[in-house]
């Protein structure tokens, strides 16, 4: 298909006056988005209907991708790139005399995820639909997404986000595959004559789960996917029990919001609820469009693989086998045989109190069937792991102990894959969190190291930077990453550096002209930038930055006329709204930024912008603008880290500790291309294991650190009384658990290179340069490849044509 500018103008204009009835230039930007979404969907739609009769005709082995979180950004320009009428579109937009950024801007970010999780669900949506693997996405449509947020003096307010407020255009609601979800009740098994146990239920509550789905399009390549999103309803035959507004609440609430705090009782409970509704109404859409295929049950596994993304799905598990048991009378062995070699589990994280347990009696209360069931599993885990392993390993394994069920236990053991983000994540794996479970299951441990989609993190981000390489090595990095490291080549090459260079400034220019708009912060745009994206944690550390950032502006206070590399410090980052700790380190850097923002005697040397709101449109917006890629964390904490692999694909520099895949990063660019500095995850290990570490020693031994940690208690800073000595406190009184101090005087001394690297503008573009060349190997083509190949066992394989279906069987 071709489409023509001025085909689109008047298929666009139809499209515009069906809906609207009016004149487009009267139109508001949201409108004009509206119509370019309604007929991007029109365009699209042929491919979407088609891709989904293909697979069913030809049987494929399809894949289905469970998260709780799916962060996919504006997908406005993202379907036009990946349809090819980016540039066909533009032009028309242009020629109609309407503003095409602003359109573009006029789509609601949906916030359908927390951070790193979530957007790597998305990214490996794209790539599933780009290599043309028949896959799917199946999660929750929050009728509120993440809470938005606001800085209020300095604190960090949460504010619901009505992301829905205009509507979404790329969802269609599919009552026709809507299915009921049990809560609640009794439950007890009856002989149903052939001898058989089946269960029978009453006083349950019936939830309704309605799909929106949204098409995944792939790049170039004629291929629509399908994200299924559900939310919850009332059936039409149970209105009448809904007699008041608190009774359809408790219905509406279970897709409301995401992660609603779970930091009581009701709110786990409801946590809870969220997991059991997407994970049942996605597996019984699963069984329902296996069963129309008629194929018999020792074929599901072979066209159908699941994937927990978390634990958070880990319910689908028991659910699966509920459907096989009760449902389709299935034997106990036969349906334990498929849901293990159908289900494949990703852990993110090693942080204990991320890893989810559920009171068993809340369990038993809320899925009284599906607890029976982890009953049993438990049971038959025991007695078969008992004679082989012993008690003492066995009992550390199983699923319920203590009153809790634990989720990763039932992922693990209901899975035939588990598989870390990052090498050392994956590692650490199989060495210390489940290393009981390696020892029982060798063979289903493996690591993805995760990847990003370079379609939204260069191409669309960073146009400019885009072409660039299109210049001078071609296109062919679109389809196969690899071949960026073509563009090593040009890393002495004057022109192409000083063109990179000139790109970096333009996009840190596009980012000051946001920060003045937005924040009336002036920035000078050749100061050198330095950018913290994450979610706020103490193991990410931070308050490390911080201190650093303080420990400057000592030195600016002591002598104002010091010749200091400016630097403007960018921070993103969304604390979870029950984690005090993390809202207190918020208000400490926001009060940071206000005092060194406005002394006149810092000037241009220093600024520090901390962007409210955080989310993919921000990133977008900073990555490419980024001169230092903050990757900071205490080494063995974070799983992978992803805005790593997007800070250096744009050419930002890596300043960073051997942690996650910033391991990765070291080996591809070389020691020489990245600013190295902390613990190793050994010495990390060690100190752990010796227990002398003493904070305070650590201050005692450095004048400069004790200056700073001054200030948090001291009263430099102003407004920050109860937060200085709450962060002060966690450093000395409860020793340092994220070993902050310890790394400080690495940590200077690797930013003290960086900007000495920095005077030297010649060199730092090279290495920006060989950081770009050497950033294909994450993109997250590859890693779905080796989910593709090593996890799902479904051809991965990049398509102009759809002949490759038919060998896909
Ligand atoms: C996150 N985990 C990790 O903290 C990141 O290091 C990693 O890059 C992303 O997952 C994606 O793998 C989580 O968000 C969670 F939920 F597991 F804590």
């Amino acid at each position: 298909m071709t489409l023509t500018t001025t085909e689109f103008k008047t298929e666009f204009t139809k499209v515009f006056e069906a809906l609207y009835a009016s004149n487009i230039k009267d139109a508001s930007s949201v409108q004009q988005y509206n119509a370019l979404g309604n007929f991007i969907k029109v365009y699209s739609s042929e491919n979407w209907n088609q891709t989904n009769q293909l697979y069913l005709d030809n049987q494929v082995k399809q894949v289905y991708y469970f998260s709780m979180e799916f962060l996919p950004g504006r997908m406005l320009k993202s379907n036009l790139l990946n349809l090819g009428i980016l540039d066909t579109v533009r032009t028309g937009i242009k020629e109609m005399g309407l503003d095409f950024e602003e359109i573009v801007g006029s789509e609601v970010d949906p916030a359908l995820g927390n951070g790193g999780l979530g957007r790597l669900a998305s990214c490996f949506m794209d790539s599933i639909a780009s290599l043309g693997i028949p896959g799917n996405g199946n999660g929750i449509r929050y009728r509120y997404g993440l809470f938005q947020q606001k800085f209020v003096d300095g604190y960090q307010v949460e504010l619901p986000e009505n992301w829905l407020r205009n509507g979404n255009v790329w969802e269609v609601r599919k009552e026709n595959k809507a299915v009921t979800v049990r809560f609640g009740g009794e439950v007890y098994l009856k002989e149903d004559g052939k001898n058989k146990l089946r269960p029978i239920y009453s006083n349950t509550q019936n939830i309704l789960a309605v799909p929106y789905d949204t098409g995944m399009i792939g790049y170039e390549n004629d291929v629509v996917n399908n994200l299924r999103l559900w939310s919850a309803e009332i059936p039409v035959e149970e209105e009448i029990n809904y007699k008041t507004v608190a009774d359809r609440e408790v219905v509406n609430q279970i897709t409301e919001v995401l992660y609603p705090d779970d930091s009581n009782y009701e709110g786990q409970l409801l946590r809870l609820r969220q997991e059991y509704f997407f994970t049942s109404a996605g597996i019984q859409s699963i069984v329902r469009f296996f069963k129309k295929q008629q194929l018999p049950w020792s074929e599901f596994s072979n066209k159908i693989a699941i994937h927990v993304n978390d634990t958070h799905p880990a319910l689908c598990v028991p659910e699966l086998m509920r459907i096989l048991l009760d449902e389709e009378g299935l034997g106990w062995e036969q349906a334990w045989n498929i849901t293990k070699r159908s289900i494949s589990y990703t852990n993110h994280t090693i942080m204990q109190e991320a890893m989810e347990k559920w009171p068993v009696q809340m369990v038993q209360e809320l899925l009284p069937r599906i607890y029976q069931i982890i009953e049993a599993i438990n049971q038959r885990h025991i007695d078969k792991k008992v004679p082989l392993y012993g008690e003492e390993l066995t009992y550390r394994t199983t699923i319920i102990s203590d009153g809790y069920i634990k989720m990763a236990n039932l992922a693990i053991i209901g899975s035939h894959s588990v598989n870390g983000v990052a090498q050392l994540h994956t590692d650490i794996l199989k060495e210390e969190t489940l290393r009981d479970f390696y020892e029982m299951y060798p063979s289903k441990f493996n690591n993805k190291t995760n990847g990003i989609t370079q379609r939204r993190w260069l191409h669309l981000a960073n146009e400019k930077l885009t072409h660039l390489i299109d210049e001078k090595i071609g296109k062919e990095w679109k389809t196969n990453p690899a071949e960026l490291r073509q563009f090593k080549a040009y890393s002495k090459d004057k022109d192409t550096l000083s063109c990179l260079a000139d790109i970096k400034l333009e996009n840190k220019q596009r980012f000051a002209a946001y920060a003045k708009e937005k924040y009336a912060i002036e920035l000078d745009p050749t100061a050198l930038f330095d950018v913290q994206i994450k979610r706020l944690h103490a193991y990410k550390r931070q308050l490390l930055n911080a201190l650093h950032i303080l420990d400057r502006y000592l030195k600016i206070k002591d002598d104002p006329s010091l010749e200091l590399q400016p630097r403007v410090f960018i921070f993103g980052a969304k604390a979870a709204p029950s984690y005090i700790y993390a809202k207190q380190i918020i208000k400490f850097i926001n009060a940071l930024a206000h005092l060194i923002n406005n002394d006149p005697d810092v000037g241009d040397k220093m600024k520090i912008v901390f962007v409210e709101n955080y989310g993919v449109s921000l990133a977008e917006l900073i990555i490419p603008a980024a001169d230092i890629s903050e990757q900071i964390s205490l080494a063995g904490k974070e799983a992978s880290g992803t805005s790593n692999m997007k800070l250096m694909l744009n050419g930002a520099l890596t300043l960073a500790t051997l942690d996650g895949a910033n391991i990765e990063i070291k080996d591809l660019v070389g020691e020489e291309n990245i600013f190295l500095f902390g613990l190793t995850n050994e010495e990390v290990n060690q100190l752990n294991r010796e227990g002398t570490y003493s904070a305070k020693r650590v201050l005692d031994e450095n004048e400069r650190l004790n200056r700073v940690l001054e200030c948090l208690i001291n009263g430099m800073i102003p407004d920050i009384e109860e937060e200085g000595r709450v962060i002060y406190d966690s450093l000395i009184r409860y020793n340092d658990e994220y070993y902050v101090l310890k790394d400080f005087e690495s940590f200077v001394a690797a930013q003290e290179r960086a900007d000495k690297l920095y005077q030297d503008k010649e060199a730092w573009n090279q290495k920006a340069l060989i950081n770009i060349a050497s950033s294909g190997p994450f993109s997250a083509d590859f890693t779905i490849m080796r989910y593709a190949d090593e996890i799902w066992n479904v051809k991965g394989k990049a398509i102009k044509n759809r002949s490759f279906l038919k060998g896909n069987q």
